[in-house]
């Protein structure tokens, strides 16, 4: 079955993959869903329309409480530690080959003033109202607690080390004020206080019926996990939201520099003193703010990705996991719907046009937990094998139509099959036996007979496919595609058997050498979004190195073609090694295998 899904019309692509929190080493159900699949997305894009016309945007989310518990366990300050862990995460994201453009920080000074002219606009065009609500203080510490900072005993359960947002023992939702015996998690102080807190909310309510007709638009183009959470939200009926927090570590409001408000009315500079806005309502916004960041570090015009009439050939493509939805279709749309309000249509910040969500990928139908240290983090991971073998693995059991099990067994099933039994093989095979009778030249000799042409057709035909399926965003069908592609190679010299044919025939062995170094050729092309460094040491050996391999587009026959006789090439060093059930058994009784 062909697959309809156009490539986009549009010029440039704008793409940005879900913020990773900051605190610890991600595993790979977060990897692969969003940054993982992201960064294949881009480096296709790449392929097709040139680098320049692709900018890929991630940063580390490093406000909120998580941030702050983390570094006080850690003995840092939290700025610190942040800067600390942004760097471990930078460079884990390298060992992957994430290709980003640039890895910011929410709590760049860039995002700083993004949030803070966001806010005042949001302010002056009568969209924040402020609320007194109760907040639980703790004297002993000088600080506000967040809910999830106050321990004591669950009225339900008895638990006596329930959090103030939910007991973890009977997973009943809480409020502080409703633990017995309520206690510090910071200092354990049972000295606690409620006290009134001025705060800012956002009036989601105003962007309603805009959100609703935005995202019945999307209905058609958007995965239907995407369209029916954030449908389900709007049926809910929208809450005005709380964006500020009292804590010390965010973006801090900045409600002095504001004006008046539609009515009139001033913000209480002294009753929002001290606060920061929400890690929810400034994380997104760093989209934009690591963009700014990126500018500044390249000299490129980040503004013409993101605004108004310069960036009306860019597509925006966001990347996420399920819950990450109603931040992005609801809560981020609201604040760039407010804020343009306030703007002339040429000035408009881009809302998202293309969103690809993610459900889990399991740990044996469990969760990946990071506390509990349950399943691959990436920093393991890159221990044990090359980023392709896992880069592989997770697109090709992407998380989408519904959620997928890691288990090793099956990764070592997948590597196996697929990149050593297949790939790896096709091209050792070939190559090795063109060093030992061609010396490692193209030969010349021989004609395209019936299987070439058939292989030429069948091979066009999946290229088509493939590049369908990436620009569409199906990563699973895609990887089938490439491994299809990777197939006919594979069956290709089976059945021409040169090294056969050399005893009888040496234009027929030629040939199918000559072909054979060729299709291996374009496989590195069709493989680089997927395992880039294993379609590069490919590409390299057989075509010499190059930054990008652009998308093979041409008429078939000549791609075919364009190595011709007397072209020298090399054999790359292994490609993939197998992974046998002993390592399986070990790597089993190292992470935990079953239950
Ligand atoms: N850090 C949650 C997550 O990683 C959050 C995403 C922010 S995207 C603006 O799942
Ligand atoms: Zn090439």
């Amino acid at each position: 079955m062909s697959i309809e899904t156009p490539l986009p019309m549009t010029n440039r692509i704008l793409v940005t993959s879900a913020l990773p929190y900051i605190n610890g080493v991600k595993h790979l159900g977060n990897l692969v869903g969003s940054m993982l699949p992201a960064d294949v997305y881009s480096r296709f894009q790449r392929q097709r329309l040139g680098a320049e016309n692709v900018l890929f945007i991630c940063a580390t989310d490093e406000h909120g409480t998580p941030a702050e518990l983390a570094a006080l366990e850690e003995g840092l300050a939290v700025s610190d530690y942040c800067a600390k862990w942004h760097t471990i995460q930078k460079t884990l994201s390298e060992g992957f080959g994430l290709s980003f453009d640039y890895f910011g920080r929410s709590s760049s000074p860039e995002n700083h003033a993004l949030t803070q002219s966001f806010a005042q606009a949001l302010w002056e065009g009568g969209y924040l109202e402020e609320r007194t609500t109760r907040q639980v203080f703790s004297p002993t510490d000088g600080r506000f607690l967040p809910d999830r900072y106050v321990i004591g005993t669950c009225p339900h359960c008895g638990y006596d080390r329930a959090r103030g947002d939910q007991c973890e023992n009977c997973t009943r939702v809480l409020d502080p004020v409703d633990l017995i015996a309520p206690r510090s998690a910071l200092s354990g102080s049972p000295d606690i206080e409620i006290r009134d807190s001025k705060h800012l909310f956002l009036k989601q309510t105003a962007f309603e019926v805009r959100l609703r007709e935005w995202i019945e638009g999307k209905r058609a183009e958007w995965p239907s996990l995407v369209t029916s959470i954030a449908l389900k939200w709007l049926d809910e009926g929208l809450q005005d939201r709380g964006i500020t927090r009292d804590l010390s570590w965010g973006v801090p409001v900045n409600a002095a520099a504001w004006g008046a408000n539609p009515s009139g009315a001033k913000p209480d500079v002294e009753g929002l003193t001290g606060k920061v806005f929400y890690v929810w309502f400034d994380a997104p916004i760093a989209y934009i703010g690591a963009s700014a960041q990126w500018g500044k570090a390249t000299g490129g015009d980040f503004e013409s990705w993101w605004r108004g009439e310069a960036a009306r050939d860019v597509t925006y493509v966001e990347f996420m996991g399920k819950d990450n939805v109603p931040f992005h279709t609801v809560g981020f749309p609201c604040t760039l719907l407010g804020v343009n309000d306030a703007l002339p249509p040429a000035a408009h910040w881009k809302l998202v046009d293309e969103l690809k969500g993610f459900n889990w990928l399991t740990y044996y139908g469990g969760k990946f937990s990071t506390s509990q240290k349950r399943g691959v983090f990436m920093d393991r991971a890159l221990e044990l094998l090359p980023a392709d073998y896992w880069r592989w693995y997770l697109i090709a059991n992407a998380p989408e139509g519904s959620d997928s099990s890691f288990t090793w067994p099956l990764f070592a099933a997948t590597v196996n099959k697929d990149l050593a039994d297949v790939l790896g093989n096709f091209v050792n095979r070939v190559l090795k036996f063109a060093v030992a009778r061609f010396e490692g030249v193209v030969p010349e000799g021989g004609q395209w007979g019936e299987a070439e042409h058939a292989l030429a057709k069948a091979l066009d035909q999946r290229r088509t496919q493939l590049g369908d399926l990436l620009a569409a965003r199906e990563f699973r069908k895609a990887a089938q595609e490439l491994r299809a592609i990777w197939v006919l190679g594979n069956e290709y010299i089976t059945e021409a058997a040169p090294w056969t044919a050399i005893k009888t025939d040496r234009d027929k062995a030629a040939m199918a050498v000559r072909l054979g170094v060729n299709l291996i050729h374009l496989t590195a092309h069709f493989s680089s979004a997927f395992i880039p460094a294993s379609a590069h040491a490919i590409h390299t050996a057989v075509n010499g190195a190059v930054d990008l391999l652009p998308w093979p587009g041409g008429p078939i026959a000549d791609e075919l073609t364009q190595i011709g006789p007397g072209h020298r090439f090399a054999v790359p060093d292994l490609l993939f090694r197998k992974i046998d059930d002993a390592q399986v058994a070990a790597w089993e009784a190292e992470f935990g295998g079953e239950g």
